[in-house]
Parts: structure tokens; C-alpha cells; sequence
């Protein structure tokens, strides 16, 4: 959980030194101001949905999600890690020779209004590595990183792989 606070710590710091005893006399005017900062600066890219597919003990892992990128830059993850597993890539899935295979991407380039949809059969997290086994309803940290080596923290829910009356 310490990795998770780490990227918001310039924005959320300010809270966090504050006595415990002093909270109730924050104005609220002042508390209006500061709150779409703290929004703005965790809204950078939503993510919705993240979970995995439970998988046997000492196997990879691969992560789903929604990516949406709110700002009206482009956002560019080069890579993504996680406490749990020793390294995790973002992958796509090719077709080679008739058969579909997985392969890394250097960045996954999302676009100003854009969502990128992680899901089976196509993009992915790959999780590579891992150091515990994980069950279904525990979760994945993980970090995303853009080109400017800003962060995104999220968790992905370890789910049933066959999820009976789900469309996809
Ligand atoms: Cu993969």
C-alpha cells in the first residue's frame, strides 16, 4: 500500500500532516477549493473495472480493464509493475500465421477522449512472476507509467475466469 500513495503524495500531503486533531477546524470553504485538485489529480486516466482471471498457482496472470483518458493530451503507458509479480508487460494479441499470439508493446498510446479497452482475446496486462498465489477476491496492485514517468495506481480483482451470465 505504500507504493500506491507514493505518485498523489505532493497533492495529498498537505492532508496528511495535518494533526489529527485540527481536521474539524479545516474551513469548509477551503476544503471546496482543495477537493478538485485532489479530484483532477487522480482523474489523470480513469480505470474502470480492472480484474483478473483467477489462475493455477505459479502461473502469469493477465489484467482487464477500461482506460479512459479524460485530458485533452494524449497519455502514453510504457510500462506497468507490481509488488506481486517480478515484472508485468502490456501485451496485445497478433495473429501469426493463423494462430494468435502474444506480444509486448513499448507503449500503449491513449488518446485525448479516448478508452482503450483491455479484455480477453486482445489487450492485456501481463503479469509475469509471481511471488504469491493469489485467490479469487484478492487483489493486484498495480502501478501504469506514462512516458513522463508519472503513475496510476489501480488494483485488479482476482475473479472466476468463467463468469456464468457475462456477456463477454
Ligand atoms: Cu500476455
Amino acid at each position: 500500500m505504500t507504493l500506491l500513495r507514493r505518485c498523489y503524495g505532493d497533492n495529498t500531503g498537505s492532508f496528511n500532516t495535518i494533526d489529527p486533531g485540527m481536521k474539524n477546524t479545516i474551513p469548509l470553504a477551503l476544503l471546496l477549493l482543495l477537493a478538485p485538485l485532489l479530484v483532477m489529480a487522480e482523474a489523470a486516466l480513469d480505470i474502470l473495472d480492472p480484474w483478473s482471471p483467477e489462475a493455477p498457482p505459479g502461473r502469469m496472470m493477465a489484467g482487464f480493464m477500461d482506460l479512459h483518458n479524460p485530458t485533452d493530451s494524449a497519455i502514453v503507458l510504457v510500462d506497468a509493475r507490481s509488488p506481486q509479480f517480478g515484472h508485468v508487460e502490456i501485451h496485445t494479441m497478433i495473429m501469426d500465421d493463423g494462430v494468435m499470439r502474444m506480444r509486448r508493446l513499448d507503449e500503449l498510446v491513449i488518446a485525448p477522449g479516448a478508452t482503450v479497452t483491455l479484455e480477453p482475446g486482445g489487450l492485456h496486462l501481463m503479469f509475469i512472476e509471481p511471488r504469491d498465489p493469489l485467490r479469487i477476491g484478492d487483489y493486484i496492485a498495480v502501478e501504469l507509467i506514462d512516458e513522463q514517468g508519472r503513475l496510476y495506481p489501480l488494483q485488479t480483482e482476482v475473479r472466476a475466469r468463467h463468469r456464468p451470465g457475462m456477456s463477454h
